[in-house]
């Protein structure tokens, strides 16, 4: 297995990313939470800046950066510091030019937090076969009331409307059909019932410019992403991600 190092990753990064300063994002390549947050700076047009950080190294600045939480994403702008993604994707919404927030979306953005992503994390963590089929069964009702409720009137969750939801769940869905066919042997299109509707919002959004942008432009990205998700397929990886 190729095992590519931080450095060379990062400096791909930098390469390709925006150097505007007035707002800053620090980010880890392969974090969904994080891309949450990049594909919100770039649906609304924000200029930003990419700075690529490991968050699991505590280091002072790190922790100073990110105001003693240590998580990716963090983002900076002026005196303003946000760590946590759903916050950022609410700072930066803009319905002029992007995404759309409203109050009613609350629960829908409270079920992919605590019920569906981390039911996602557990499935993928489940290594007996006892909580494998446990977890697959959970996991499958909850990807199942995420694609029924996808609005029938246009390609977002909402409809016409592109808005926070679809941020909120795309870099989960993309590594749901990415890891867990590759680790767990389940393909999306034999487990969700409505699945015409899921694929067509699905693809809608992983086909846009803005969210290959994030793919972070290594040619290898899906091969990097399985890479770094093996701890986690045997068990290991980040604990917290596995609780609502
Ligand atoms: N609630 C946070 C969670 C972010 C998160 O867990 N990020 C991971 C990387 S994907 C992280 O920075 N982990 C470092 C650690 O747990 O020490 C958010 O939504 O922004």
């Amino acid at each position: 297995m190729i095992k590519v190092s931080c450095v060379n990753i990062f400096e791909k990064v930098i390469i390709m990313k925006k150097t505007e300063e007035k707002i800053k994002l620090y980010s880890a390549w392969y974090c969904p939470f994080a891309q949450r947050a990049w594909l919100s700076l770039l649906v609304n047009k924000r200029d930003f800046k990419y700075i690529e950080i490991d968050p699991y190294n505590k280091t002072e600045e790190w922790m100073r950066i990110s105001k003693g939480f240590g998580t990716a994403p963090v983002v900076i702008e002026d005196e303003t510091t946000l760590v946590d993604s759903l916050d950022i994707l609410k700072y930066f919404d803009n319905p002029k030019t992007g995404t759309n927030y409203s109050p009613e979306i609350e629960e829908t953005l409270s079920f992919i937090n605590k019920d569906l992503i981390p039911s996602f994390y557990r499935f993928l963590k489940a290594t007996n076969d006892e909580d494998l089929k446990k977890t697959r069964a959970e996991f499958t009702i909850f990807l199942n009331k995420f694609s029924n409720e996808i609005n029938e009137k246009g390609q977002y969750y909402l409809g016409q409307n592109f808005s926070i939801v679809d941020l909120a769940f795309i870099p989960f869905a993309y590594r749901i059909d990415l890891l867990l066919r590759h680790y767990k042997e389940y393909i999306v299109a034999k487990e969700v019932k409505n699945f015409a509707r899921y694929q067509q919002w699905y693809e809608a959004i992983i086909k846009a410019e803005f969210f290959k942008e994030t793919k972070t432009g290594m040619d290898n990205y899906d091969e990097e992403l399985i890479n770094f998700y093996k701890v986690y397929s045997e068990g290991g990886g980040q604990e917290d991600v596995t609780k609502s």
